[in-house]
């Protein structure tokens, strides 16, 4: 009985003169280790009297679970030692506050430009995209856009030469894809357009969704659809939509696309000019000179097109005023959306 007495003493002697976690790790293991004094006294209980056995097991149970206490307690102190030891010698102050990395966020443009590209997926469309330096070619001749065209002026279009310009819509992708694909066609071209003019209602560089469809026996009817389908999904299923006549080289009959007034609900106010409509979108049957530009028999093929002005529909939909402040980067305007 002693024999357990005089242990747990020199166990207590030990723990108290333990200063680091390593002294902590060899006591463990000199007392509770395989081979360590406690693990024998219980496996030598076999050589005492069975009389005293069982009072003398539970004394050494009592010290082993005395011993793995107070070294747990001892290992917890010393451990949190060591870290503050750690903390007040390194350079590292953890108690600073951490950088601030600002949240960005899709620009508006971008957003409703998403929207208008998913409500034409949705409706089977493709998504093709093409060059915003192109070919004088692509972005005029094969689009019936005669020379003397007012389009064709110096004032609207940015020259790089005489026969490449900066894209001032993406119709010129629709033609590459023509050229390079048979109908049945569904297909729209989003992406940034320039034309030399800037003023409240004007930047060099804006967005456009272009689109068409191509196959046999395609309709005004399916321009109308298409259209009214677009309109009703983007804005609101109760808005009015009038199809009115226009004209555009590339497409014959063509028409403007407007919706009733949304701020005056069609009475008259200076947004709609007191017309009670808001033109959207152009659109027409594609014109057949255009699809013998690109190989196609206009006797057999029809199909229509479409093209719209991204920001002027971010504009209505949220109702801005100046399309200049999508362009200023004025945290305080790109935070609204
Ligand atoms: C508008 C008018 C329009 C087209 C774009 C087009 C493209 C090809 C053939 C025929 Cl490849 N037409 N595009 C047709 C009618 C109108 O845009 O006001 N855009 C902002």
């Amino acid at each position: 009985m002693d024999e357990v007495h005089t242990l747990k003493e020199s166990f207590l002697k030990e723990l108290n003169s333990a200063r680091s976690l390593p002294d902590i790790r060899q006591l463990k293991i000199k007392y509770l280790g395989k081979k360590g004094m406690i693990t024998s006294m219980l496996r030598n209980l076999t050589s005492i009297a069975p009389e005293l056995r069982p009072e003398y097991g539970s004394r050494i149970n009592d010290l082993k679970r005395l011993v793995s206490e107070e070294i747990e307690k001892k290992e917890n102190i010393l451990k949190t030692d060591e870290y503050k030891r750690l903390i007040s010698s390194s350079t590292l102050d953890i108690t600073l506050p951490g950088k601030f990395t600002p949240f960005g966020r899709e620009h508006p443009v971008n957003k409703i430009l998403s929207e208008i590209i998913s409500i034409f997926v949705y409706m089977g469309f493709e998504v093709e995209e093409g060059p915003e330096v192109e070919l004088d070619y692509y972005n005029f001749e094969a689009l019936n856009i005669p020379k003397d065209h007012p389009a064709r002026d110096m004032q609207d279009t940015f020259y790089i030469s005489e026969e490449v310009v900066l894209r001032t819509h993406t119709s010129p992708v629709q033609i590459r894809v023509m050229e390079n694909r048979r109908p049945p066609l569904n297909v729209i071209a989003p992406g940034k357009v320039y034309r030399c003019d800037s003023d409240i209602s004007h930047t060099p560089m804006f967005h456009q969704v272009e689109g068409f469809m191509v196959d046999t026996d395609i309709s005004f009817s399916h321009l109308k659809g298409v259209l009214e389908s677009f309109i009703h999904s983007f804005f609101d299923l109760k808005t009015p939509v009038r199809f009115r006549p226009s004209y555009f080289p590339f497409t014959e009959p063509s028409a403007e696309v407007d919706i009733g007034c949304n701020f005056c609900s069609g009475n008259g106010c200076r947004v709609c000019k007191n017309t009670g409509w808001i033109e959207i979108l152009g659109a027409g049957m594609i014109n057949p000179h255009v699809f013998e530009m690109v190989g196609y028999d206009k006797n057999v093929y029809s199909g229509f097109a479409f093209g719209m002005g991204v920001e002027r529909l971010v504009m209505l939909k949220f109702s801005i005023d100046d399309i200049r402040l999508f362009f200023e980067n004025d945290l305080r305007f790109l935070r609204q959306f």
